[in-house]
């Protein structure tokens, strides 16, 4: 397969002026008629020949102003010579949704249509030129058996309809990734929305009747982005219809198209009984990520496919603010670090290590990465922060006005920044095209009074890019009495030179700095710093994720010497946690993951990190170990926590009272240690809502494998598939390092495991993968399994099977028996006869 790059964009040499669809649904054989205006683009190169994308499509006829035309199919599209004035096409063509298992393009899930076409799917519904700068108005009529399909969602507004069939209609142009069609037997949660100007907007979130019941929290949540949307960026919702469909059978979190966002059922679908804290939490954040699309991704959507990260690093910043405003700025803050470091740092250190726009790609769907949303988003982070807010809302508002309803690039993104700050942004740009996570190194000096911070950057090698130029680093400082007291408030250190120096005089006594508060660039930061004044900082910091971070920075310390010197864990992180955990003041969500250890994974890259080959079994020994022992060093605190904690009315997802419960139970993780287990039986036996009970469960599976209380929820959810998916990978990812292979292995072969779903194979096989001493356990029979599993997946789903190879990436950690076997692993997958182009790159690339 032969890579595309992102130097060799050239405009279409049409423009689409309208189009129009008629689809008539069967299972086997759905036909599909375009009829599509085309004039010549007086901005791309010449007209004359029509290049039109398709795969895996029966063309039945092809007329070009109504004659026959002349066309040449080839395995990606279709070719024919077209007048180089406009003129009108006219196609039919017949595809089979109920074959699609790769669920791109018009697929069915338990006897319901629906479509996925980001990134290149509209091409496996019709021939078109399937690229974002390609935008049109859509209308859309369809049909299909009212017996099974009573309802019929498109794009836009609704026009008319009739028995067995619907028209829509979208006045906003957009690109055919956009497009979006469901049809099947539906309920429809129904409620309005009044916008800023005062249109009411009628709001539907459709799902299999049964889940009604389940729609009113993600609802609640949609209202509340589209009034956020308006209030922090003047963005008001512009159709009169806002759709959201629920789907089993999703390979991604959800989709953003036009007026008709469809969704993974996991990220909608929430009841007390059956959704926990952490999937309302979830379901909030993606709701509003596929809402604020809406103007960042659809409204201004990006020329070509190099460009994601214009609209989704964008996006992901705006509805991390949102979930932040809804909740806590400091927890959300926290948790958005970690995933950052969890997934990002992970794939930057490694063979998949790639920049946030990406130069070439071979298939473009293996770029939806962490780097591209996570990274992405902390880049517009770091714009704000160095243009301040009145500056950032100013580009804001520049942006929307000078390019709606165009496809945009990063230069024109960054050109607002710098014509409404007067900002130079060359050097900033970087950001958006090295990769690699730069290392950032302090040392500091004080003498007369005069405190010094020497910096210096540097950002290793990664694929394709040798050498890199420094970085522009926002560093947030903030500096420290030895009293505790602050002596200087945040202030933003600009570091833009490989090595560089600040000078802070007047200084009475030696400060202790506060770096990177907020964690303002996505960078490693390293400094020479004793337990004491991380302790210390941990106590007194006012910067909340630098007082998690100096905790962290403290377990981390504590569990490297567990590992390399079997050392005991000292008194100064027992004595800082305690102070902590009983620290009212503090948000008890906040105290939840001040307690949690970092995962295996983490610990995994910190000593690969210091020159330490990581022995997953003794990481999760030492873990284990670290956690008994706060457990019986904080029992009587935990205890009473758990206690006090304890909720005295009906459940309610609010933050409030989910932080509460995030707290309780991570005392009871801890003190399922030490208590035999009776705190989590009585949880478990006593839960009114999937949080407690889930949440008891994970800590019975990991004491002894909770076989009893896992056949009893078995019994009490095994027709509610999500709530089936957890009971899957809780298994899979409590079971002990020897234990979690056969674990898994098992589960494939439960009734229930339906593989080909992607939440489902999700849960076990990637399960499996998330558990990183039973993946990494000696002998390989982890990577066998996940091997044997991706080979089998890759012809049925090719982009789930892809996306999960990712779980081999960190592959040349590891001493060489483990090295040996994930590589002969992954060569195993690339031997396969067949083997996708999404897997065949994604493999290719991680064996280097
Ligand atoms: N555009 C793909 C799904 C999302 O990022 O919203
Ligand atoms: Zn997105």
């Amino acid at each position: 397969a032969r890579a595309v790059h992102l130097k060799d964009y050239a405009p279409y040499p049409y423009l689409l002026d309208d189009v129009s669809l008629q689809v008539r649904l069967d299972p086997k054989a759905t036909r599909v008629v375009s009829q599509i205006r085309f004039s010549p683009n007086p901005d791309g190169p010449a007209a004359g020949t029509l290049r039109l994308d398709g795969e895996g499509l029966r063309l039945i006829r092809a007329t070009i102003d109504g004659a026959p035309a002349d066309v040449t199919v080839d395995d990606h599209g279709l070719t024919c010579p077209a007048p180089a004035t406009a003129f009108d096409w006219e196609c039919e063509v017949e595809i089979a949704p109920a074959d699609n298992t790769a669920l791109e393009g018009l697929y069915m899930s338990n006897g319901m249509y629906c479509t996925q076409c980001e990134a290149e799917g509209f091409r496996k519904i019709t021939y078109y030129p399937d690229r974002p700068d390609v935008m049109a108005p859509f209308s859309v009529r369809i049909e299909a058996d009212p017996a099974t399909c009573p309802v019929l969602l498109s794009n836009g507004n609704p026009t008319v309809a009739g028995d067995g069939w619907a028209e829509w209609q979208d006045p906003w142009p957009k690109p055919a990734y956009l497009f979006a069609l469901v049809a099947g037997d539906l309920v429809r949660h129904a409620d309005s929305f009044r916008t800023l100007s005062g249109r009411e907007v009628d709001l539907g979130i459709w799902v299999r009747p049964g889940d009604e019941g389940k729609c009113a929290y993600a609802m609640d949540a949609l209202k509340r982005s589209m009034a956020w949307d308006e209030a922090e960026y003047g963005r008001e919702y512009d159709l009169n219809t806002f759709n959201i469909v629920a789907v089993d059978d999703f390979n991604m979190g959800a989709m953003e198209n036009k007026g008709l966002n469809i969704f993974n059922s996991k990220y909608v679908l929430a009841s007390p009984e059956t959704a926990t804290d952490r999937d309302y939490e979830m379901i909030e954040g993606i709701i509003a990520h596929e809402y604020f699309h809406n103007w960042t991704g659809n409204r201004i959507t990006c020329r070509d496919w190099f460009q994601l990260c214009l609209k989704e690093g964008l996006t992901v910043f705006r509805d991390q603010q949102f979930s932040g405003d809804q909740r806590s700025h400091a927890v959300k803050r926290i948790d958005d670090v970690l995933t950052l470091r969890a997934r990002q740092f992970r794939e930057d250190n490694g063979p998949l290590s790639h920049p946030v726009r990406p130069e070439s790609y071979i298939e473009i769907n293996n770029f939806y990465t962490a780097t591209v949303y996570e990274k992405g988003a902390e880049v517009i982070g770091m714009l704000r922060r160095l243009v301040g807010e009145e500056g950032y809302r100013a580009a804001l508002d520049l942006y929307f006005d000078r390019h709606d309803g165009q496809a945009c690039t990063i230069e024109d993104w960054l050109r607002v920044f710098e014509d409404a700050t007067g900002r130079d942004l060359t050097q900033f740009k970087r950001w958006y095209t090295q990769s690699g996570t730069p290392r950032l190194s302090v040392r500091e000096d004080y003498t007369d009074n005069v405190y010094r911070l020497h910096f210096r950057q540097e950002t290793p090698p990664t694929p394709g890019q040798p050498e890199k130029g420094p970085q522009v680093i926002p560093v947030a400082l903030g500096l420290l009495a030895p009293d505790g007291s602050e002596t200087m408030p945040t202030r933003v250190l600009e570091i833009t030179e490989t090595e560089q120096s600040f000078t802070f005089p007047g200084q009475e006594t030696r400060p202790i700095p506060s770096l990177l508060r907020g964690f303002s660039a996505p960078v490693i930061l390293t400094r020479q710093s004793t337990a004491e004044e991380r302790a210390f900082l941990l106590a007194h910091d006012t910067d909340p994720f630098n007082k998690w971070e100096a905790g962290r920075t403290l377990a981390k310390d504590v569990l490297s010497r567990m590992v390399t010197d079997d050392a005991a864990p000292g008194p100064d992180y027992l004595s800082a946690l305690r102070r902590v955990t009983q620290d009212d003041t503090l948000d008890p969500a906040f105290r939840a993951l001040a307690l949690a250890l970092p995962s295996d994974d983490d610990m995994a890259q910190t000593l690969t990190d210091s020159g330490v080959t990581p022995d997953p079994l003794a990481i999760w020994t030492a873990r284990e170990k670290l956690s008994l022992r706060i457990a019986e060093e904080l029992s009587a605190v935990l205890g009473d926590l758990y206690d006090a904690l304890e909720r005295p009315g009906p459940y309610s997802p609010d933050p409030k009272a989910a932080n509460a419960r995030a707290l309780r139970q991570t005392a009871l993780g801890l003190l399922s240690r030490i208590d035999g287990g009776t705190r989590a039986q009585k949880q478990f036996a006593a839960a009114d809502n999937m949080t407690d009970e889930l949440g008891a469960l994970a800590c019975l599976i990991r004491a002894d494998g909770g076989d009893e209380a896992t056949a009893t929820f078995y019994r009490r959810w095994a027709d509610d598939r999500l709530v089936l998916d957890k009971w899957f990978a809780l298994q899979v990812g409590y079971a002990a390092p020897a234990d979690a292979a056969d674990v898994a292995a098992r589960l494939t072969q439960h009734p229930a495991f339906d593989w080909k779903n992607p939440n489902r194979f999700r849960s076990v096989i990637g399960g499996l993968g998330g558990n990183h001493a039973g993946f990494h356990a000696a002998g390989g029979a982890g990577y066998e399994l996940v091997a044997d599993w991706l080979i089998r997946l890759d012809p049925v789903n090719p982009q789930t099977a892809a996306r999960m190879t990712t779980l081999f990436e960190t592959w040349h950690r590891y001493d060489a028996d483990r090295r040996d076997m994930m590589r002969a692993a992954l060569e195993r997958i690339r031997a396969t006869r067949g083997l996708s182009r999404d897997s065949a790159e994604m493999v290719g690339r991680i064996l280097g």
